[in-house]
């Protein structure tokens, strides 16, 4: 049976406890987690803390991005090994991994090496009663130890999202994966030993949330600030925890969001992005579309088309080419989005496809598999309609003016994304303009440039990360005044 180890100071460490990862394909146990205690996670962040005081803090901003670059070496020579392990945590499909979440993964530290590289910073030259006047700059230093707190839709990708730009910055990190994907964090380490990044720079535990390593990481005050992704319930029990010594969160958080399809957009190109952002990865992407507007007078032939293309997708496991779509990610939230599927019919919905488990080989049935499902015919106060279920599934609505789909969409708790599908570029800006979210795409979705800023507004999100922004977080911006 495979061990899934921590990695505290460079070392990769059992634990007294362990516990099962299951295959999101069959349920069967696939690795021993050795999960970290409080001991453990004290450890790692002395460690941490000593790496930052120690070889890692004394490296000069060149020498610390050349290492980062051989870690975007180390992560694309060991790809087969990352997307082997990616896939076997969480079911996806290789051909979805290979061309996002593992690149992802090293471009995350290739972008923010790049940066901080080159990131100049203000100055200000002030006059003086004196005459002789004054020379002010801003000065950025690491914030400390920095604590990850991870989730299990896009493991390696949402983590070195967070760790790359922390290390750039000269931080040192200790990672809390998902319970539920732990095993690409672990080989990270590795390439980290390879790459020369010194012991306690990056460290990982392994564990659960309350009473856990989570709790035990975002609790300890030698963490000075924490980075979070995941849902928001959680991130609010980690501001309570941050809450004691006063240290800054970044949070990364759930999502409802909605697609709005004009009656001018290009068709094809708004069913083929629906779809990706309905379906891709299951339904568990923080940025995907659960709920779809359509212009009434695209509505009928836009549910038919989406109806075709869900029911045309292949389910099937991660190594078969043709996969479209993989299972959720555990038996757990398989239960969590049934429920949904059920309490939509409850609720009133059509049900347009699915709406319930795929008939697979018997070898499959002990996993999480479900089908692609869409709805219509929900009222918008719906808990269908307000509550983020993170499956595959849609609701779509017909919609009549502007005014009205602004308003249906903007009315939930959350406000992560957007995508919007018309011709009429003025539109397009408008209503990107008016729609409360941290990202909005126009006749697009999941196009990343990573310089651009990332996060949620309302209840989605608390900062923003990506490029500069990054700094914002991950820096302690000191002003420097001069007086000449
Ligand atoms: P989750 O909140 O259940 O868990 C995330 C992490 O927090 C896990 O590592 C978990 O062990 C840890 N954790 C749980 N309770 C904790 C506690 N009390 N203290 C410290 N750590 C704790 O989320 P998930 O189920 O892993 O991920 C799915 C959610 O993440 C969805 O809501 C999705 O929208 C969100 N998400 C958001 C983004 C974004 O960028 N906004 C990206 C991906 C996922
Ligand atoms: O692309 C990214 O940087 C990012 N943070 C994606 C988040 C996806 C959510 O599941």
């Amino acid at each position: 049976m495979k061990e899934v180890k921590n990695f505290i100071n460079g070392v990769y460490e059992t634990s007294s406890r362990q516990f099962d990862k299951t295959s999101p394909l069959t349920g069967e146990v696939i690795a021993r987690v050795h999960e970290a205690d409080r001991a453990q996670v004290n450890a790692a962040v002395l460690s941490a803390k000593a790496a930052l005081n120690g070889p890692w803090g004394a490296l000069s901003v060149d020498e610390r991005v050349e290492k980062l670059y051989a870690v975007v070496d180390g992560i694309n020579a060991r790809f087969d090994a990352f997307l082997e392990a990616e896939c076997a945590d969480t079911g996806k499909p290789r051909s979805l991994a290979s061309r996002i979440d593992i690149p992802r993964g090293a471009a995350n530290f290739r972008i923010f090496a790049d940066i901080i590289k080159n990131e100049a910073t203000q100055a200000f030259q002030m006059n003086t009663p004196d005459g002789a006047g004054a020379l002010n700059y801003a000065d950025r230093s690491p914030v400390g130890v920095i604590g990850v707190v991870c989730p299990w839709n896009l493991p390696l990708l949402l983590m070195t999202w967070k760790v790359g730009p922390a290390l750039a910055c000269g931080n040192t990190v200790v990672v809390k994966p998902s319970e539920e994907s732990p095993q690409t964090a672990a080989l990270l380490g590795e390439v980290m030993n390879e790459a020369g990044i010194p012991p306690g720079v990056y460290n990982v535990v392994h564990g659960f949330g309350p009473d856990s390593a989570g709790e035990f990481l975002t609790t300890h005050p030698g963490v000075s600030a924490i980075t979070f992704t995941g849902e928001t319930r959680t991130g609010e029990a980690i501001m309570k925890a941050a809450a004691k010594g006063a240290r800054p969160v970044s949070m990364e958080m759930g999502g409802k969001n909605a697609a709005i399809i004009f009656a001018d957009a290009d068709f094809d190109a708004a069913i083929e992005g629906t779809v990706r952002s309905a379906f891709s990865n299951c339904g568990q992407v923080c940025l995907g579309t659960e709920r779809v507007y359509v212009e009434r007078p695209l509505f009928e032939r836009f549910v038919v088309a989406m109806k075709d293309r869900a029911q045309a997708m292949k389910i099937g496991v991660p190594e078969d080419a043709d996969t479209d779509m993989g299972p959720l990610i555990s038996q757990e939230h398989q239960k969590k989005v049934l429920s949904y599927y059920r309490l939509a019919v409850e609720e009133g919905a059509t049900v347009v496809t699915g709406g319930g488990i795929p008939d697979l080989d018997p070898k499959y049935g002990g996993g999480s598999w479900i089908q692609p499902t869409i709805w219509t015919g929900l009222p918008e106060h719906a808990r269908v309609i307000k509550e983020e279920i993170f499956g595959p599934c849609c609701h779509i609505a017909p919609f009549d003016t502007e005014e009205e789909v602004l308003a249906m969409a903007n009315d939930n708790e959350y406000g992560l994304c957007t995508a919007i599908w018309t011709r009429d570029l003025a539109r397009a800006h408008r209503v990107a303009h008016r729609m409360q979210v941290g990202l909005a795409w126009v006749n697009s979705w999941f196009l990343r440039d990573l310089r651009t800023p990332f996060g949620g507004a309302k209840q989605s999100g608390i900062g923003r990360e990506g490029g500069v922004h990054s700094l914002e977080f991950y820096t302690e911006l000191k002003n420097v005044c001069i007086k000449l």
